[in-house]
Parts: C-alpha cells; structure tokens; sequence
C-alpha cells in the first residue's frame, strides 16, 4: 500500500490549541484512497521543523506528502501555490528565533511550486461545501520553510513525489480561547482533508 506522510504542527504563538495536530491524531493510521496515513507534528522552530520533516521523509519513504498548518484568521481552506526560499519573521517562533529574510538553503530556487493537484483540491472542496480558495503566498514563518525544505529535497534529489502544503482555519474550540478568529469545526476540517488525501494520485 502506498503512504501518506500528514504533518501538523504544535501550538505557537497566542494560539493554546493547532487544530492540525487534532487532523492528524484522527486520521493516522487510517487507509483512505490507496494510502496509509503516517501522521507526524512537527516543531514550530526555524532551527528543527526542516529536519523534522527531512527525518520523517526519510523514515516513512512516503508517495505522498502533505503538510498541514493553521493560517489564524483565514476563513478558508487554502492550498498553497508556492514556497520562497526565505526565513523572516517579527513575531518569534517556540525557541525566540526571529530570522531576517536569510535563505533556507544557499543554492535553493527562489522559489518552488507545490506538486499536489491544488486547483482540483479547490474544486472538490468547493463542490463538497467547503469554502477553498488558493492561496499564493504561504508567508515565510514555519509553514513557508516546512514547504519549502519538503520540495526541495525532492527537487534537488529528483524525486518525484507530489508534495506540498495546506493553510486551514481556526477550529471553534480555538476561537473560543482565542477570542478573535473567524473558525470551522474540527469535524469540518478534518472531513476536508479526506476529501483532498482522495484526490491524491
Ligand atoms: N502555522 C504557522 C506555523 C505553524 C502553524 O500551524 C504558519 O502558518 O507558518
């Protein structure tokens, strides 16, 4: 059977709870469409989230990859166009880091397109209910570099393997303790990613 590899990640910031990391405690495990559900959090830190995710490609050997974080205060379910080679960030991640525009890797493209099917993704979304849109523009905090290392190890390697990432919204049980955040339920959102994995070649 093939595998998926499914990130998330842990809580940062103002944010008590990452409904990704809820995502992915559900469907690990799980067979949906040809593929075995290998589900990993990854660290919200410049210096480990990238080898992290290296580590866990190498130990899954997966067919597919899909990362999952939460963009708070997006009201869609939004898959990524395209990661930038650049860490920049104000706000600090887990360990304080607050990089300054410094490339992720010195000889890496400027940019790299995601691999996965992200318009058909949109539709069948769309078609399901759920409001999707693509997004161009992933940011350059964790979510950015967790992309951006995925492909291009697949990139530099030759590999092809569809890879890429997906924005979600807050969950209600986050918007409550937060306070100020446009949400979905949790049900909602993990029943959105099973309609993606199904589109997965
Ligand atoms: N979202 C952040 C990092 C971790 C997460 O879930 C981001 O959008 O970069």
């Amino acid at each position: 059977m093939k595998k998926l590899l499914l990130t998330g990640f842990e809580p940062f910031l103002d944010f008590p709870i990452n409904p990704t990391n809820q995502i992915v405690e559900e469907l690990k495990g799980k067979e949906l469409n040809g593929y075995r559900i290998e589900g990993r959090i990854l660290s919200v830190d410049y210096n480990k989230s990238g080898r992290e995710v290296l580590e866990h490609i190498d130990d899954v050997e997966p067919d597919a990859v899909i990362s999952l974080g939460l963009a708070a205060g997006r009201h869609k379910i939004t898959p990524e166009r395209i990661a930038i080679n650049c860490n920049e960030s104000n706000e600090k991640d887990n360990e304080g880091n607050t990089p300054d525009g410094e490339p992720i890797q010195n000889e890496g493209p400027d940019g790299l397109f995601s691999t996965l099917p992200i318009k058909s993704f949109v539709e069948v979304l769309q078609s399901q209910g759920y409001p999707a849109e693509v997004s161009n523009s992933a940011g350059t905090y964790l979510c950015n570099h967790v992309m951006y290392q995925a492909l291009y190890h697949f990139h530099a390697n030759h590999l092809k393997i569809p890879s890429g990432f997906i924005h979600i919204p807050a969950s209600h049980e986050l918007a409550v303790q937060h306070g100020k955040l446009p949400s979905w339920s949790q049900k909602d959102l993990t029943d959105a990613v099973k309609h993606i994995v199904q589109l997965l070649p």
